[in-house]
């Protein structure tokens, strides 16, 4: 066999192979950044689960009252550095974050992340954080609606004890009601519910979306294989 057939068939293959690789690896690069759909639900069946393909940065979505929920099903790949935190466009809304468990079990939750700060926030390296990989649900809601469980207990001792001043805790599910899942939220009375309309920005670390392929590397995949076929072709043909 031709030497120099031999290098340039072997030179284009690698081509081929690192095109392949490129495929496979680049695109999970892409940081993900999702924008809610219409009104996430408030509970486990009905959240919304956030699509793409590569580590999950950022959920916007909107609070439209004060009896608005919105539950995010999230995959936590890497536990030890995940984090989440809230903002708003105004800067007026009060806002609560939860993070419940696959099974809809409370893990933890704050209302203000720091002194004087309305936003909430969920820190990396919290004992009472998540500890294994796996599906999670993220709640973002305000201050007037608690989540409840299904086993009678006040919804304001589900997740934890009384948030008190000055509401920078970091609270685990040790009230009561935190050894059963999550099956709703604390009724606002429909006298009280105010429209809010308030825009936030979740940011996250230590999440990551479905790694199905989109099609772009579907094409590139179906391209680097098109390319090893053309040249086996080629090569046989030579050959033969
Ligand atoms: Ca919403
Ligand atoms: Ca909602
Ligand atoms: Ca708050």
């Amino acid at each position: 066999m031709d030497s120099k057939l031999n290098y340039s068939y072997f030179r284009k293959m690698a081509v081929a192979t690192s095109l392949l690789t490129a495929a496979l690896l680049a695109n999970p690069a892409h940081a993900v950044n999702w924008t809610e759909v219409g009104d996430a639900g408030d509970l486990l069946s009905t959240a919304q689960e956030p699509m793409g393909n590569g580590p999950l940065r950022n959920i916007y979505g909107t609070i439209s009252t004060n009896a608005d929920v919105d539950l995010y099903r999230i995959f936590i790949s890497d536990p030890t550095s995940f984090s989440a935190s809230v903002t708003s466009t105004s800067g007026n809304f009060d806002s609560v974050l939860a993070l419940f468990n696959g099974g809809g079990y409370g893990v933890y939750a704050n209302d203000d992340a720091r002194l004087g700060d309305r936003n909430a926030g969920l820190p990396a390296g919290s004992f009472l954080g998540p500890q294994a990989p796996g599906w999670y649900y993220l709640a973002v809601f305000g201050l007037d609606t608690t989540p409840t469980s299904g086993n009678g207990f006040t919804p304001d001792h589900y997740i934890g004890p009384e948030v008190s001043a000055p509401f920078t805790q970091i609270i685990g599910a040790s009230g009561p009601g935190g050894a059963s899942p999550l099956t709703g939220w604390a009724p606002v009375d429909p006298a009280d519910v105010v429209s809010i309309n308030e825009e936030y920005r979740l940011r996250l670390s230590g999440t990551t979306v479905s790694a199905v392929p989109e099609p772009e590397t579907y094409a590139m995949l179906l391209a680097g294989l098109g390319l090893i076929g053309a040249m086996v072709r080629r090569r046989s043909g030579f050959m033969g």
